[in-house]
């Protein structure tokens, strides 16, 4: 759906992740790249303008999270700015006496009828008895599409020939009251140009029924063109919502990103197929998160929260070069690098001793390592893990009897501590490398 603007992003955020400290220049340059990716997306010239400026001034200002590196951080401010730009996750406004009418509006070939048939179905699922009308009289083709959708939905569909469609969509709504039917679609006719005729009809037919929504389905691939047409029908009608179709053949994005902006219309319905049930309600976070490239910014996400881990990580480390760490911290830490994902990866960041001691090992083993280790300290007592130097022989065999694990693996664990405890008071000793950042 955005294939090429997220393969032109990612490239861009990777160039800027090469960089450890962002300058100024490198953010101008980032957002230059960011901006041309964007117009060549087809994204209206004002909305990119407007988003730079706004992702620029945070950037280089002096928003600061300890949690990300500035790289992350430039991430982490596109994504908050592209939202706001998406604008509001929206839903149907099903209120008042039913039934409720949402009235479709749109050039011809912008998939109204398709999308009547999508909302139907989506309505029903959520338990609403949904009746469909043909307000397409001058088509005899457009009534048939319509019938074919609502046979394969199992949603009737009301049509009568020879009656204007102001007057047919009343008798609809008179029909769908007596039968007990909660929400009408009404499928209007569209023209390939706009005209008087067809735009007075439409009034025609808001007067008579004044619907809840009136929605104008718009193709994301000549939305461009639909602004000009979103200001003609407004004048005739009120526009509450956009349905933006044809989303699966637009690699480029343009659409869905500028025309929030652009029109001040909120986005409802995405289509993005022919199938009817390739609908997807308006959802900004998730549309960003793709437009951006998944990966990325669920990192983020996740890099956020363990910012107070690594904290705690960092206190620990101190406490360490100080020589006072005890096996309560070694437990914690281990707890810590469980939450981070990946025992492959995690292995890489692990202090020295317990690194090389876990290398040698598969994730496999080193997973089943890790619930033998937590086992084992579970089992001492608050004493004994603060001073591992009482742990005589017979402490050893309780704490291995309660742990369901061998005396060998206490005594293992105990000299990978000590080890660990080894390590560091060389590192401090050659003072060389500072405190370690275990997780960073
Ligand atoms: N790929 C794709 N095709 C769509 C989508 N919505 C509608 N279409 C197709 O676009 C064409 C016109 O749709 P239709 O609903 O008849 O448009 P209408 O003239 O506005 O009623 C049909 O061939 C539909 O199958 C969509 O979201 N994705
Ligand atoms: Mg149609």
């Amino acid at each position: 759906m955005f294939e090429n603007l997220t393969n032109r992003l990612e490239g861009i955020f990777k160039q800027l992740r090469r960089h450890g400290k962002l300058s100024e220049k490198d953010v101008d340059d980032a957002m230059r790249e960011v901006r041309l990716a964007l117009l060549e997306a087809d994204v209206n010239y004002g909305v990119v303008k407007d988003f730079i400026n706004r992702v620029r001034e945070r950037a280089i200002g002096h928003e600061v999270y300890r949690a990300l590196n500035p790289a992350q951080q430039v991430i982490k401010i596109v994504n908050e700015e592209l939202i706001a730009t998406l604008g509001e996750p929206e839903r149907l406004n099903l209120i008042g006496s039913r039934p409720r009418t949402i009235m479709l509006v749109g050039l011809q070939g912008s998939g109204k009828t398709t999308a009547a048939g999508k909302i139907a179905g989506l309505l029903r699922s959520q338990g609403e008895r949904v009746m469909l009308v043909a307000a397409d009289p001058y088509r005899p083709a457009a009534v048939r599409q319509l019938e074919t959708l609502g046979e394969r939905l199992n949603i009737p569909v009301f049509f009568e020939a020879q009656v204007p469609p102001p007057e047919m969509a009343a008798h609809a709504k008179d029909k769908a009251e007596k039968g007990g039917f909660t929400v009408i679609i009404l499928d209007t006719a569209g023209r390939s140009q706009l005209d008087q005729a067809l735009m007075d009809e439409l009034q025609a037919i808001q007067k008579r029924i004044t619907p809840v929504e009136v929605l104008l389905v718009v193709d994301a691939m000549t939305w461009q063109e639909a602004v000009n047409i979103a200001k003609g029908f407004r004048q005739v009608t009120p526009i509450t919502g956009l349905v933006l179709t044809k989303m699966d053949g637009d690699a480029r994005g343009g659409a869905a990103i500028s025309i929030r902006s652009v029109t001040g219309v909120p986005i409802k319905f995405l289509g993005t197929g022919e199938a009817l049930d390739a609908l997807e309600t308006y959802d900004p976070g998730r549309l960003s998160s793709r437009i951006l490239g998944m990966g990325d910014v669920i990192g983020l996400i996740e890099k956020a929260e363990l910012a107070l881990d690594q904290e705690t990580a960092q206190a620990q480390a101190e406490r360490l070069m100080a020589g006072e760490f005890t096996l309560q911290d070694f437990a914690d830490q281990l707890r810590q690098v469980r939450k981070m994902g990946p025992l492959g990866q995690i292995l890489e960041m692990l202090p020295g001793g317990m690194g090389q001691m876990a290398r040698q090992i598969s994730p496999q083993d080193a997973e089943k390592q890790f619930k033998i280790t937590e086992a084992i300290i579970n089992s001492m007592t608050k004493l004994e893990r603060h001073k591992p130097d009482i742990l005589n022989a017979s402490r050893r065999r309780r704490i291995a009897a309660g742990s369901g694990t061998q005396v060998q693996d206490v005594n293992r664990l105990i000299k990978q501590y000590r080890d660990a405890q080894r390590l560091f008071k060389t590192i401090k000793k050659s003072g060389k490398r500072g405190i370690p950042r275990l997780f960073g």
